[in-house]
């Protein structure tokens, strides 16, 4: 103080009141679900004073609070430190919320001298849809064939996921996947695990041939959602028949096995269809005859409608057809069978029919065996009868002298020369090489073909 001479002086204390920080936002940010969102704050103290930085909201990452010391090599700021070091720091925080929505934010900022700031917002966050993973791609399968689809779906964010299939034909099929396992997320539910992954699958058999599409749709529960389609194209596959008896009623002693002209002959097929299609049979007896074709209705009824999926499937059908056959000889019967959507396959069963001169030779050849027995057990008598028998059987077939060849051609063996005598009788002479076997042979057969 002074007034021109004189100067006093006097001192007066000054009370230096404390600044709390000042705190501004540079970045409040917004973003999408399951994705990093960074805070960025200024904070200011004109003092020279520590900070402390301390952050809080809603969603996850919030780090424990920062403290900035003013000088680091002497911490805490003692008290009072008066030299002036005023204070700029910028702070930054990531968070990730699990949820779309709106959210809380503060930041609090202090100095050591008791002042503080604090902000605090709300920041939106995005919701996103999920994303889809389908297989396989694309799919061709037979007729009843059952086809499976693996989906799995992946949403950034802690939504529930919900699969709804829509096959063509039929079904739709809903399947919910909660994110916490248990009961539908509440909306601004920022927690829960996230990026939420679900899969599923849905599967479908079609009884007929189609170009059926399918159709998946995954939605998150805020809206999101992602769609997917693809083709099944399912081919239509042949019937297989078979002709499973031949029978003809000749008479109980009429051999098995064996069909005669003139009298019908009961032939049965079958067939099945893996789909669900009806079922022509016709049949061709090898002998220019052929039926004219008899359906077997899928649905028993009436023709199948195309494509019919859902009809009965697989389907088999039985035929039965008759055919009498004009003369003797070796036929093919073919059965043929058809599913009303082109596919068509075809059995053979190979069929004689037996002539009276097929007979005659088959009762030749018993004649014979019965000759063998009764040679081996020296039945001459026997013998003779079978002779005369299969004489008259030879006969019968136009041999005028079965038994009376007219020339002997062959050597019936080593040193015999063998002389047909009187269209009746052969003269065999034994040469001189048989003498000394002769006394060790009991009796000679001879055995000829009269061809
Ligand atoms: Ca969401
Ligand atoms: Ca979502
Ligand atoms: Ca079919
Ligand atoms: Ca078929």
């Amino acid at each position: 103080m002074t007034d021109g001479d004189l100067t006093d002086t006097e001192q007066a204390p000054i009370q230096i009141t404390n600044v709390a920080p000042s705190v501004s936002l540079n970045l409040i940010p917004s973003g999408d679900e399951g994705s990093l969102l960074t805070f960025e704050a200024r904070i200011q103290d004109p003092g020279s004073d520590d900070l402390t930085v301390a952050w809080s909201g809603d969603c996850t990452g919030w780090s424990a609070p920062t403290f900035y010391p003013n000088d680091p090599s002497g911490t805490p700021d003692p008290f009072p430190s008066p030299d002036v070091n005023p204070r700029d720091v910028t702070d930054t925080q990531s968070v990730t919320c699990g949820d779309d929505g709106s959210f809380m934010w503060s930041v609090h900022a202090m100095d050591d001298d008791g002042g503080a700031t604090t902000m605090e917002g709300t920041f939106s966050v995005n919701n996103l849809p999920p994303s889809l993973a389908v297989a396989p791609p694309s799919v061709s399968v037979s007729e009843a064939t059952q086809v499976t689809l693996q989906a799995t779906a992946s949403d950034p964010g802690s939504d529930d996921l919900t699969f709804t299939w829509s096959w063509d034909f039929g079904p739709t099929e809903v399947h919910a996947f909660y994110n916490d396992g248990v009961g539908p997320d509440p909306p601004n539910s920022p927690g829960g695990a996230y990026p939420f992954v679900a899969s599923d699958s849905s599967a479908r058999t079609y009884g007929d041939d189609c170009v059926c599409s399918v159709s998946l749709m995954v939605k998150d529960d805020d809206g999101g959602m992602v769609a997917y389609s693809t083709t099944i194209t399912v081919l239509n596959v042949a019937p297989a028949p078979s002709i499973d008896s031949a029978t003809q009623d000749a008479g109980k002693n009429f051999p098995a096995g064996r069909f005669l002209p003139f009298l019908p002959i009961n032939f049965t097929g079958s067939a099945g269809d893996p789909g669900s299609d009806d079922l022509t049979f016709t049949w061709d007896f090898g002998d220019g005859a052929t039926s004219a074709g008899t359906t077997y209705y899928n649905n028993g009824l009436s023709a199948d409608p195309f494509p019919s999926v859902d009809g009965g499937f697989p389907f088999t059908a039985k035929d039965l057809a008759s055919h009498s056959y004009r003369a003797a000889g070796d036929y093919v019967v073919k059965l043929t069978v058809k599913d009303d959507d082109g596919g068509t396959a075809t059995a053979s069963f190979p069929i004689h029919i037996t002539s009276p001169d097929d007979l005659k030779h088959e009762a030749i050849k018993r004649i014979k065996a019965l000759k063998e027995q009764a040679l081996a057990r020296d039945d001459n008598h026997f013998l003779d009868e079978l002779d005369e028998s299969e004489e008259e059987v030879w006969e019968s077939l136009g041999f005028e002298h079965p038994f009376h060849p007219d020339a002997v051609a062959a050597l019936p063996a080593n040193d015999v020369t063998a002389k047909a005598r009187d269209h009746d009788k052969v003269r065999l002479t034994l040469g001189p090489s048989w003498d000394p076997k002769l006394p060790s042979y009991r009796t000679l057969r001879l055995t000829w073909s009269n061809g």
